[in-house]
């Protein structure tokens, strides 16, 4: 079968602060997705990267005694830093401040400017730095923005784009394509302000000067957003003469891009983008897919309240309880997908997230695995062993519903309701091997009941190490390892192959360890 190529991105991260757990979190889902689709027979590009023009990097060099240059370049490694420190599999990484996004944003331009749809005014109105957004009056509340953040009156002299031309347009194209936005409740957001009616949009600024420089009229530089939005072109050699990644990852793949942000930027990704691309004629995303807030134990996370989490240090603190680096990378990745139903909003606690890889990860999964292998290693010659047809296709009849459901569900982007499936599913082998206690058949002599009981349970850990993949790759890697399944049948569709009876397997080794409640400092 030939593979379909797949595009999916992360939003490109200001670099004004160091990474926290909200970019974690999206650059993870994409991750997931990223994972899947590539042991789902696809070719797959995944970009993350950062977004370093704007008025906002801009006052933060300032405030830091630094170029905005040498600020960005500094920061920016930060958030390349994050890319390994969390295990993504991403295929490129993006700056706005390299010369094949610069170029491509200026041919972007140049593709507006030429369709008609730029004009040169004066721009009046609210604009915030924080969120790098202007504002109307009316939707001033209290001297701030709806966000909360400052608001600043501007007037300069500013390009335009025509947005207000697009509303029916944009309408219509919703109407056609019904999961454009996910979760429902942000696509309606989204359509009430687009019928609530588009003003023009202002594109370029004078006031200062840290961004790409409008073509031919080099005392503008580009607005932060348009500037921003483009990358996703670039990053697929848009601005080259030959465009092979474009052609390949955004023109031919069928169901891409999928741009994974969070519920703050879906008005420009929702908006503002698609109306961009239809000015420039050119195929718009597939899919934005726009997911929820996170808190810290209940408060809205900020710099000045000082309780920013970051990865790093939860990575440590899991390293703290005796986790190696790849088992704490692997739980934090769990626990934010498995936490929270992905669209929603949620809050982060550490006393959840241990009695979350307790319950789920260490009693569950790692004790089905250390108990089944350990008894094969012991019992059966450390090989797999037979099973009769019938429990075979008794077993496998059980394996449909979750065979089928648990990619669909990644597919979809339930990232937490394909994980509740696996835990279900593991729950079930579990109770089999409890409630059919292969170690007392084993004393009662009872060796090929015995015998069927450990395959099935051999056979459910790896698909579990299969579809865990995308979610855990190190961990799930450890447990394909074990039962030695060859590299090539790793992927999804080989979920239907049947374990093959004698296949040697490893010496069993604990994959999930306990986190331990008294040292995590939190008892139940
Ligand atoms: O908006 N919970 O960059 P940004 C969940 N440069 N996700 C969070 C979060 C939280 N508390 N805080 C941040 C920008 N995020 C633009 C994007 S794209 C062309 C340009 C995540 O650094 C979430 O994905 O402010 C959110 O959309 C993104 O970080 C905002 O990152």
């Amino acid at each position: 079968m030939s593979k379909s190529n797949f595009y999916v991105t992360s939003p490109i991260y200001y670099v004004n602060d160091k990474p926290h757990i909200g970019h974690a979190y999206t650059s993870i889902a994409c991750d997931i997705l990223a994972r899947f689709k590539r042991l789902d027979n696809n070719n797959v590009f995944f970009l993350t990267g950062t977004d370093e023009h704007g008025q906002k990097v801009e006052k933060s060099a300032i405030k830091n005694n630094k170029t905005p240059q040498q600020f960005c370049d500094e920061v920016s490694v930060a958030f390349r830093d994050l890319t390994s420190a969390i295990n993504l599999s991403n295929n490129d990484f993006i700056r706005t401040t390299e010369e094949r996004h610069q170029k491509t944003a200026q041919i972007f331009w140049a593709k507006l400017e030429e369709a008609g749809f730029i004009y040169k005014d004066v721009y009046e109105g609210w604009y915030s730095v924080r969120d790098e957004a202007f504002y109307s009056a009316d939707e001033i509340i209290d001297n701030k923005a709806p966000s909360g953040a400052e608001v600043e009156w501007h007037k300069e002299e500013s390009y335009f784009f025509k947005l207000s031309q697009f509303g029916d347009k944009l309408l219509e194209f919703y109407e056609k394509n019904p999961n454009f936005i996910e979760p429902k409740s942000r696509f309606n957001e989204v359509k009430s302000f687009v019928k609530s009616g588009l003003r023009d949009l202002s594109i370029s600024r004078t006031s200062f000067n840290w961004g790409v420089k409008v073509p031919n009229d080099e005392k503008h530089i580009m607005y932060v957003w348009l500037d921003a939005l483009t990358n996703y072109l670039s990053a697929l050699d848009f601005a080259s003469e030959e465009q092979k990644n474009y052609e390949d990852f955004w023109l031919k793949a069928e169901d891409s891009p999928v741009h994974i942000v969070g519920k703050d930027i879906v008005r420009f990704h929702g908006i503002y983008w698609p109306a961009f691309l239809m000015a420039a004629n050119i195929k718009l995303p597939y899919k934005i897919y726009a997911h929820g807030w996170w808190t810290n134990e209940g408060q809205k996370i900020s710099k000045s309240v000082g309780n920013i989490i970051d990865p790093y240090q939860e990575i440590k603190w899991l390293e703290g309880l005796g986790c190696d680096n790849d088992l704490a990378v692997d739980y934090f990745r769990y626990f934010l997908m498995k936490e929270v139903p992905f669209g929603n909003d949620g809050d982060y606690f550490q006393k959840s997230f241990t009695l979350r890889i307790n319950a789920e990860l260490a009693n569950n999964i790692g004790n089905l695995a250390q108990r089944t292998l350990a008894m094969i290693y012991k019992n059966c010659d450390a090989k797999i062993p037979e099973i009769n047809d019938k429990s075979l296709q008794e077993y496998l009849k059980n394996c449909q519903n979750f065979d089928k459901q648990i990619p669909d569900l990644i597919a979809q982007l339930k990232f937490d309701k394909a994980l509740d499936k696996i835990i279900e599913f593991a729950s079930v082998i579990n109770k089999n091997l409890n409630d059919r206690a292969p170690w007392i058949l084993k004393k009662e002599g009872k060796i090929t009941e015995m015998q069927d009981i450990l395959y099935i349970a051999a056979d459910a850990i790896r698909r579990l190490g299969i579809w865990l993949q995308p979610f855990m790759p190190k961990s799930a890697e450890k447990i394909l390892n074990l039962l030695n399944i060859a590299e090539d049948k790793r992927n999804f569709a080989n979920i239907s192959d049947i374990l093959p009876q004698d296949q040697m397997i490893n010496q069993p080794k604990p994959i999930f360890l306990r986190l331990d409640l008294v040292l995590a400092g939190k008892q139940p």
